[in-house]
């Protein structure tokens, strides 16, 4: 393998996946992407340009798809429509590319025969109880609640079709949520470390009792590389650092690292649908696979993720007002 193609690669987990091949192996490397409102090409500034090419389009032009499929060894499938509250908004984006855009990459993987490396979620399963001893698992049956994860199971589902009933030569992976540099400040923890830069208060949804399982975006990248290397065709890997940290923990975390008072948050509108926990049981992927997470300490990967927004405001700036604007309308 020599040469990968990496959808949805200005986003913020694609883009720290194409940092990391690029640092971490000989590997090159193409992006594409459309660069919606949560793509940046900023995101991929610095990298070699000998080993690296930025292709701006979308992944349901099939013959653009078609194209450069046929020219790569593996397709690392990140595009997507990502945002649950956008999801809720204005479901249709997350139809066209969740759903049409897995479709057009998976017909161009099974006419070139090309590896290809599904990119999905655990929102997939559903939600646990807060009391509820067990962890998601590669056998949890399937169970969406917002139109972001019905489409990102669509998206899975479509993938293991084309595994078995055409031969595509597909993994999955679905990984737990992610936190570091380059994340669009609509997601919890970005939009919380800008407020604060910015002199506003932090906003939980609800009661803030929500539980997340947090990953370091380079942890999802390593065990991407893994699976794309070593994965069995056909199976699926659960994607997880045993983080699991309740909404307000988190806040109180950032606003004490931020020296500010642990109290100063305010409480907001819940999200409709709100899923209340979320936990991974990755021992397949660690057994199988021999994979471990590099980021154990949450507390020092979040300071780390706020020194980066603290010294990336150009970054992240031009989004800022737009994405508060649309919060305050969703009453958020
Ligand atoms: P993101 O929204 O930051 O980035 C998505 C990228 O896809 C953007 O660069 C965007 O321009 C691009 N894109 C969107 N539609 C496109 C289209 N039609 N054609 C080409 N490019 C398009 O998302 P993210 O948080 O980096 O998530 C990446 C992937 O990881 C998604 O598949 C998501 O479901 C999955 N995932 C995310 C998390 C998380 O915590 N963020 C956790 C598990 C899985
Ligand atoms: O301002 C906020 N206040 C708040 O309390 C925001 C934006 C969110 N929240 C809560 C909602 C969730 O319980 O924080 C939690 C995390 O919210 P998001 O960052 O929107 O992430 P989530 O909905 O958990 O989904 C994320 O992880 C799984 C990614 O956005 C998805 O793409 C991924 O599939």
């Amino acid at each position: 393998m020599r040469r990968l193609l990496v959808t949805g690669g200005a986003g913020f987990i694609g883009s720290n996946f194409a940092h990391y091949v690029l640092r971490e192996t000989d590997l090159d490397v193409t992006v594409l992407d459309k660069l919606t409102y949560a793509g940046h090409e900023a995101s991929l500034a610095g990298l070699p340009p000998e080993r690296f090419e930025l292709v701006v389009g979308d992944i349901a032009d099939s013959e653009l798809v078609d194209k450069l499929t046929g020219s790569h060894d593996a397709v690392i499938h990140f595009a997507a429509e990502s945002h649950n509250d956008n999801s809720l908004h204005d479901p249709r984006p997350f139809i066209d590319t969740n759903i049409i855009g897995t479709f057009t990459l998976l017909e161009a993987a099974r006419r070139h025969d090309t590896r290809f490396h599904h990119i999905s979620t655990d929102e997939v399963y559903g939600d646990l109880e807060l009391d509820d001893p067990s962890k998601f698992t590669e056998s949890t049956p399937y169970n969406p609640s917002s139109p972001y994860s019905a489409t990102k199971a669509g998206s899975d589902l479509l993938v293991r079709a084309w595994v078995r009933s055409f031969g595509v030569q597909a993994t999955l992976s679905n990984c737990s949520n992610n936190y570091g540099p380059r994340q669009h400040v609509e997601k919890f923890i970005p939009r919380q470390i800008t407020n604060l830069i910015d002199g506003i208060k932090p906003k939980l949804y609800g009661e803030g009792l929500n539980v997340r399982d947090w990953i370091h975006a380079d942890d999802h990248s390593s065990a991407v590389l893994r699976i794309v290397e070593a994965g069995e065709v056909g199976e699926t890997y659960l994607i997880g650092a045993d983080g699991e940290v309740d909404n307000k923990t988190v806040v109180e975390s950032i606003l004490r690292l931020m020296g500010h008072d642990a109290g100063d948050y305010e409480h907001v509108k819940d999200r409709a649908g709100h899923d209340m926990r979320y936990a991974i049981d990755s021992s397949k992927l660690r057994t199988e696979l021999g994979w471990a997470p590099s980021f154990t300490d949450f507390d020092s990967g979040l300071a780390a993720t706020i020194d980066w927004y603290a010294s990336n405001e150009a970054w992240w700036r031009p989004q800022k007002a737009a994405t508060e604007a649309k919060y305050t309308e969703l009453g958020h």
